[in-house]
């Protein structure tokens, strides 16, 4: 098989050389040089670069006008218009250079196709021209580096001290939005207490308590597993390990009990603190301050809508804050579609089921937020429904 393979493909090569040379003789024959451009030949390709030219605008505005509407609605945030401005600033060059240099592009190689008799000039340069296209290009450059820089520095400064605050925390995979609760102050979050039932690593007494229990049980089970392991041998060896880390872990944890008893408030804090998933709402025209916080990889919080996106970073905390100014039900008007919701999504690839992680955003009015955010179970009350099912369960057995 593979022989007869490479048999057609040698034959198909001879095939081919062959229809050259009858193509070359044709045209000895006739007289032409076969290096020689016909004015026929001329024109048609003079012809196809202007039908190149009006072919590839009308692609363009088709395109424009075929998914002009898939483009995100007009923003619904204050910051958000400066920065469609800067957007529309920044197409406006792009789309004009692009407009203006196709055009003569194309429009050139049409008219100074060869005309017998006509020779080109010879230009080896033009001091004048070379300017002109080196300092243009430089000035609209620095325009839009300059605007770009100032409308970032108006957007990221001058906060204002009111904003409400609401951490949005980012896992693989999927969003937690955790508001301050009654005293406006979110509570502390240490990642050396992050549990099955803690799964934001919340600080109070209890998630500390609990914490220390878990390791406590842990360390048991392995010294059990280590009382029945052959002396010295590789089970025995990792599981030592093991107890190790798990040693290294309790003094951490208890010894960041011992710093917070120092201010007990601090304890307190978290209790009223209302987490949140699936959909989180905002009230309307109220500044919210958001703080960002990963638990593992990269992620970015990208809220289109709004014009806003910060990345999510392991270890580190980021912030981005903005004032929201169309309700849903406005937008809903807005966009003509009665089922549009504004989302959080995330964007950056971080892992398997990374287009998953979205949660909805609801902004409505003040009055209306505030009765949402009393429904929602604060952390302390929802840790205690958790620990009573459970005791439920286990009573029950
Ligand atoms: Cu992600």
């Amino acid at each position: 098989m593979n022989i007869l393979l490479a048999v057609v493909v040698v034959l198909g090569i001879i095939t081919l050389t062959q229809l050259i040379r009858v193509f070359e003789l044709t045209k000895s024959l006739n007289g032409t040089k076969d290096n020689e451009v016909t004015d026929k030949e001329n024109n048609g390709i003079a012809n196809g670069f202007m039908l190149y030219l009006i072919g590839l605008f009308s692609f363009f505005i088709w395109l424009v006008w075929a998914y002009g509407p898939f483009l995100l609605p007009e923003a619904a945030s204050v910051h958000g218009e400066k920065i469609d401005l800067l957007m529309n600033f920044n197409w406006a060059i792009i789309i004009t250079s692009f407009a203006i240099t196709h055009i003569l592009l194309f429009y050139f190689a049409f008219k100074y196709k060869r005309t017998k008799g006509v020779k080109a000039d010879f230009v080896t340069h033009n001091a004048k021209l070379e300017l002109v296209w080196t300092t243009v290009p430089a000035i609209v450059l620095a325009i839009v580096i300059i605007y770009g820089i100032s409308t970032w520095n108006d957007i990221m400064t001058d906060e204002p001290e009111d904003a409400l605050t609401i951490e949005l925390f980012a896992k693989q995979f999927d969003w937690t939005a955790r508001y301050a609760g009654e005293d406006g102050v979110l509570g502390k979050s240490n990642y050396r207490l992050i549990s099955g039932t803690n799964p934001m690593g919340l600080v109070t007494l209890e998630t500390i308590v609990e914490k220390l229990a878990e390791l406590e049980k842990k360390k048991a089970k392995l010294e059990l597993k280590l009382s029945n392991a052959e002396p010295n041998g590789t089970i025995a060896e990792n599981t030592e390990e093991k107890i190790r880390k798990i040693d290294k872990h309790f003094a951490k944890v208890f010894a960041y009990q011992k710093e917070m008893e120092m201010d007990s408030n601090l304890f307190l804090t978290g209790h009223d603190d209302i987490p949140v998933k699936v959909e989180f709402h905002l009230p309307v025209n109220k500044p919210v301050k958001f703080f960002i916080r990963s638990r593992d990889v990269l992620h970015s919080v990208y809220m289109p809508h709004f014009r806003a996106q910060m990345n999510a970073v392991p270890g580190m905390l980021t912030s981005f804050y903005f004032t929201p100014n169309k309700t849903t039900d406005e937008m809903r008007n807005i966009t003509k579609n009665p089922e549009f919701d504004y989302l959080l999504l995330c964007n950056k690839i971080c892992g398997a089921a990374h287009y998953n992680m979205q949660m909805n955003i609801i902004v409505e009015s003040e009055e209306k937020y505030n009765a949402w955010l009393k429904e929602q179970p604060t952390f302390f009350a929802e840790e205690a429904r958790v620990d009573k099912e459970l005791k439920e369960i286990v009573a029950s057995n």
